[in-house]
């Protein structure tokens, strides 16, 4: 295989993709991002990928998980709406998480086990041809249970780090070890989704073979624990008001890296996550000025 051709993104392709509100808009015609995430043993991704949507401009957050979650979510950000799963769901067998209310796009994953109920429901949502929603974003826990039998819409984002990418390629029959401009197309092509392939350059392939894009504008100090949570949530909020997955995630990653840029100064000083969340604000604006 010959080494694709990578296009390099740039703070003017931020500028063009991004959705300002427009002088009539509402909460909802901006877009509605509904949040499976969070768990007894990972509530903080929860408060994490919240804030990642939130800060990035959704018209609405949803979150859905177990009351001990919600209070955690709803202590740090008041403006999320929660839905208890245990009554929203009702029962492991439940499979429309939309069913909460309108929603535009879903995120399913960070800090979700394998075989929390929310985990299949919300890659069911996702499904091609047979789910309720075809917009979203399937992260850290939920890559864990596709397989072959999975396939997805350009609309439905996948986003692992090496580790999930190359775990996640072992049960789809292609090869790990490939560098990830053969890796990420390769998994795109096979599942049908657009592939985030996080890293220290960022890359994002669509899955009709459509070209390979790599944001390499983050700094190291985005090496910690829960980032990955925070670029879920924005690129839910990005999917909600109606961008194109390949274009959202091109997107996310470009204002994900400049907030983790500017959260850090330039990587002279540490950021812990909820530190990039809070400097999307400042990143849009800069890249929008
Ligand atoms: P090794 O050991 O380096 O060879 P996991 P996770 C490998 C939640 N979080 N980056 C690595 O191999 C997430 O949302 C909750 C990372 C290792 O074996 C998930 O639900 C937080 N790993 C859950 O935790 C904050 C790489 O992959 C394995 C790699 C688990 O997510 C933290 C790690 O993958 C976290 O976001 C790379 N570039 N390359 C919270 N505060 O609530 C290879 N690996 O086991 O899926 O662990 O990413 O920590
Ligand atoms: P996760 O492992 O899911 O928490 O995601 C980690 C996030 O940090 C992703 O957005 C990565 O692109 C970013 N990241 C990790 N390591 C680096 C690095 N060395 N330089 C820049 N960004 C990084
Ligand atoms: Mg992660």
């Amino acid at each position: 295989h010959a080494a694709p051709t990578v296009l390099r993104l740039e703070d003017s392709d931020a500028r063009e993709l991004y959705p300002r509100p427009e002088r009539d808009s509402s909460k909802y015609t901006r877009g509605v991002v509904a949040l499976a995430a969070g768990s007894e043993q990972y509530p903080g991704a929860a408060v994490l990928a919240v804030s990642g949507a939130a800060r990035a401009g959704a018209g609405m957050v949803r979150c859905l998980a177990p009351q001990a979650v919600l209070d955690l979510v709803l202590r740090e950000r008041p403006e999320v709406v929660g839905h208890r799963t245990e009554r929203a769901l009702g029962g492991p067998d439940a499979v429309d998480l939309t069913a909460v209310g309108r929603t535009d796009a879903l995120v399913v994953g960070p800090g979700l086990p394998a075989d929390d109920p929310r985990t299949a429901a919300g890659v069911d949502c996702l499904r091609d041809g047979s789910g309720s929603l075809s917009r979203g974003v399937i992260d850290a826990g939920a890559l864990g249970i596709l397989t072959a039998e999975h396939r997805f819409g350009p609309d439905t984002v996948l986003t692992p780090h090496r580790g999930e990418a190359e775990r996640l390629a072992a049960r789809l029959d292609v090869d790990p070890d490939q560098p990830g401009p053969l890796l990420a197309p390769a998994l795109a092509q096979v599942t049908g989704a657009t592939v985030l392939l996080k890293g220290a350059v960022t890359l994002i392939a669509p899955g009709d073979g459509g070209p390979l894009r790599a944001q390499a504008d983050g700094i190291a100090q985005l090496a910690t624990a829960g980032t990955g949570d925070v670029l879920a949530g924005v690129l839910g909020t990005l999917l909600a008001a109606g961008l194109p997955g390949p274009d959202a995630a091109a997107l996310a990653a470009i204002l994900h890296g400049r907030a983790g840029r500017l959260a850090s100064r330039d990587g002279l000083q540490p950021l812990v996550a909820l530190d990039v969340a809070a400097h999307l604000p400042e990143a849009i604006g800069t890249i929008l000025a």
